[in-house]
C-alpha cells in the first residue's frame, strides 16, 4: 500500500490578519478557515497537510528547509515576500519539490511592484485573483501533479 501524499501549506507575512482588515481586497475569510477548508479537501483526497504562517522570512525559510525531506510538495502564498525575497525563492528552489504559488488578489491589476514575483520562476504554477477558491484549486493541482508523476 502506498503512503499518503504530504503537502506543506505556507502563508507569509500579515496573512494572519485575513478576515479582520481590508476585506474589499482580501475578503472576509480568516486564515484558520482557509486552513480548515484545505485540511478537509486534503482529507477527501487521502492527503496529509501541515499548515503554517509566519511574518518572519527566516522562520518561513527554516520551515521550508525542514520540509524538504518530509513533504511531497508546497502550496505557498508568500504575501509581500513574493515581490522582495531572493532568499525565499532560493529556499523553495533548493527543496527540488513542486511548488504552487497562490495569491488571493490579482496581483497584476494592482500596483506595478506586485507584478514581479521572485517565486513564480521556481513554481510549477501560479494562481492569482481567485480568492479563497484559488487555494483549493492550487491544492488540487498540486495533488494531481504528484499523483501523475
Ligand atoms: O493577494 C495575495 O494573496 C497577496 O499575496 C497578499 C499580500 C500582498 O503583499 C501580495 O502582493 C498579494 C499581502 C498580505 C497581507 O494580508 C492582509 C490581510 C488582511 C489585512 C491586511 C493584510
Amino acid at each position: 500500500m502506498s503512503e499518503n501524499l504530504h503537502i506543506l501549506v505556507l502563508h507569509g507575512p500579515n496573512l494572519n490578519l485575513l478576515g479582520t482588515r481590508e476585506p474589499d481586497i482580501y475578503g472576509r475569510t480568516t486564515l484558520a478557515e482557509i486552513d480548515r477548508l484545505l485540511s478537509s479537501h486534503a482529507k477527501d483526497a487521502s492527503c496529509d497537510i501541515s499548515c503554517a504562517q509566519s511574518t518572519h522570512e527566516g522562520v518561513l525559510i527554516d520551515r521550508i528547509q525542514q520540509a524538504a525531506s518530509e513533504v511531497d510538495g508546497i502550496l505557498i502564498n508568500p504575501a509581500g515576500l513574493t515581490h522582495t525575497s531572493v532568499s525565499l525563492r532560493d529556499a523553495l528552489a533548493a527543496t527540488g519539490l513542486p511548488i504552487v504559488e497562490v495569491h488571493l488578489s490579482n496581483v497584476f491589476t494592482r500596483e506595478s511592484f506586485r507584478h514581479q514575483s521572485y517565486v513564480s520562476g521556481v513554481a510549477l504554477g501560479v494562481i492569482s485573483g481567485l480568492g479563497v477558491p484559488g487555494y483549493v484549486l492550487g491544492l488540487e493541482a498540486l495533488i494531481g501533479h504528484l499523483r501523475d508523476r
